[in-house]
């Protein structure tokens, strides 16, 4: 039976990052990362505070002795239902942002309450992570050059054609040297892997399969915009030491388990939202105008897969007058 159209929170939850990104661009290339955190904190929690929803911060800034605001257990929205799992980054790429450099995005992602999965202390995961082409393609146990072979089959094109999107870190330097003897294509990136991770199922976006150790937190919060693109991300729990290690024993975190998209969020309703703080791959930054602003946003939901890019123009005198915090 069909189901009578419900409420697509995308809609409500872009004025959250359309804020976040307004206050946390206006501390671009200012050098003060922890600025740029905190303002974009302050317009996120804000505004969220007037979304119908009721909801529980599973990804979020840490626990609650480390952030007072937004931090994991928090609960957030209106209190009106749904009840839902929160994931806010309201910067994904603090550093990006205060060095001025491209790819930082201020996310926010809602799903059904107990459908995202939560990382604890296990902060890292290694990831892989491709567009709707190569979707059921990869594994992430496959050699390097295996994938990479499925995505240059998926696109109709060679492995030359292919480009891997990685976060350059120490810990990624065997990705890097898999990739090169593939002989494919790499975009390497500072920070900000939920934008890498979705910018492979992004058609124009010049990358086609993310590789590499990244945040556990940012994974679940791209697969809930995977799961809205029909691409796929397949994680693995990364420990850093034997102290993690004895840490996912304890808890009984199976190392060795694939995390694919459902497994990272069990929904068919995924809401997505991110709006750009500079301009990367997949969105363009903040433009200030004077009392005029722009922003460019992303938003999505997976039960209709609906995707909306949202060029908006903000008068900041007006929205200052209405708020708390500072735009
Ligand atoms: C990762 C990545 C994020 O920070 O968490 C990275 O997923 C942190 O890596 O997108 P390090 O601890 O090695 O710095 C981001 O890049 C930005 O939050």
């Amino acid at each position: 039976m069909p189901s009578e159209p419900d409420k697509n929170l995308a809609l409500d939850l872009v004025r959250v990052t359309e804020a976040a990104a307004i206050s946390a661009a206006r501390h671009q290339g200012r050098g003060d990362k922890t600025a740029v955190d905190q303002a974009a904190v302050d317009a996120m929690r804000t505004i969220l505070s007037t979304v119908d929803l009721d909801g529980i911060v599973v990804i979020g800034e840490g626990e609650k002795d480390e952030a007072p605001m937004l931090f994991n257990g928090e609960r957030v929205g209106n209190g009106h239902p749904p009840e839902v799992d929160v994931a806010v980054d309201p910067v994904d790429g603090t550093r990006l942002t205060a060095r001025g450099m491209p790819g930082a995005l201020a996310v926010i992602a809602v799903a059904e309450r107990g459908s995202m999965y939560a990382p604890g202390s296990l902060v890292y995961m290694d990831k892989v992570a491709v567009g709707e082409a190569a979707a059921g393609m990869i594994d992430i146990e496959a050699p390097v050059a295996h994938n990479l072979l499925q995505v240059a089959k998926s696109e109709n094109k060679s492995v030359s054609d292919v480009t891997a999107i990685i976060l350059d870190r120490p810990r990624n330097e065997d990705y890097i040297r898999q990739v090169r003897e593939a002989g494919a294509r790499i975009a390497l990136i500072g920070d900000g892997d939920i934008s890498g991770a979705i910018a492979t199922s992004k058609e124009d976006s010049g990358v086609d399969i993310l590789f590499g150790i990244g945040g556990s937190p940012e994974a679940v919060t791209a697969a809930c915009a995977i799961a809205a693109l029909g691409g796929e991300i397949q994680c693995k729990l990364w420990p850093r030491d034997d102290s993690e290690r004895e840490y996912a024993a304890r808890e009984g975190l199976d190392l060795n388990q694939v995390l694919a998209t459902r497994d990272l969020v069990n929904s068919d309703n995924t809401f997505f939202a991110a709006t750009g703080v500079t301009s990367g791959q997949l969105l363009d930054g903040v433009d200030f105008g004077g009392t005029v602003v722009r922003t460019h946003s992303l938003i999505m939901r997976s039960k209709t897969r609906t995707v909306r890019f949202i060029d908006a123009i903000h008068h900041i005198d007006r929205l200052q007058d209405m708020a708390t915090f500072d735009y």
